[in-house]
């Protein structure tokens, strides 16, 4: 009898202190066991392609100089409200399409990835202004352990790199 009264009260109890507590120590959380995934990151020759409006991409060489596998889950940027990560596959019918890739772009303990024109790259799907020849574009990276690293990259003209894209009849002239 007595823990059915008292139960509901503990709950509540419980909850509160939760609230409180997550609170109290949201600024300050617990130190990581491992030092934070940006730390071990580096971007070598990163460059934009530039463009005057709607979709370009970013590329260069993502390079990891830690122990463990570095994965980024997501890219930001002034330049461009959304970006997403892209990988070029082969589809059915034998074409190279671009894709938003899965689970982010591995990066290997001690190795690199190279971020390229045909295929990963840095997806800017919708320039806030036109993108020039010597401009530069600052990039804030975030990693899977929510660690993130910041990196600025120049604008170059560039011929290629139009892939297609996976669902091409949605994207009419895209080109980037
Ligand atoms: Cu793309």
């Amino acid at each position: 009898m007595n823990t059915r009264t008292s139960l509901p009260r503990l709950g509540a109890t419980i909850a509160l202190s939760l609230v409180a507590l997550t609170g109290c120590t949201a600024p300050a959380a617990e130190p990581p066991a491992a030092a934070p995934a940006g730390e071990a990151l580096r971007i070598d020759d990163a460059w934009v392609k530039s463009a005057d409006e709607g979709m370009t991409a970013a590329f260069g060489m993502l390079r990891n100089e830690g122990d463990g596998d570095v994965t980024v889950t997501s890219v930001a940027s002034a330049a461009s409200p959304m970006i997403e990560l892209h990988e070029t596959v082969e589809n059915e019918a034998g074409e190279m399409v671009m894709r938003e890739i899965a689970g982010g772009f591995v990066v290997p303990a001690g190795g690199g990835l190279a971020l390229e024109p045909g295929g990963n790259h840095i997806m800017m799907m919708d320039l806030a202004e036109p993108l020039r020849a010597g401009d530069e574009v600052a990039f804030t990276v975030t990693l899977s352990d929510n660690s993130t690293f910041d990196f600025t990259a120049p604008v170059k003209d560039y011929s290629g790199a139009n892939e297609n894209y996976d669902d091409a009849d949605d994207h009419e002239g895209m080109d980037h």
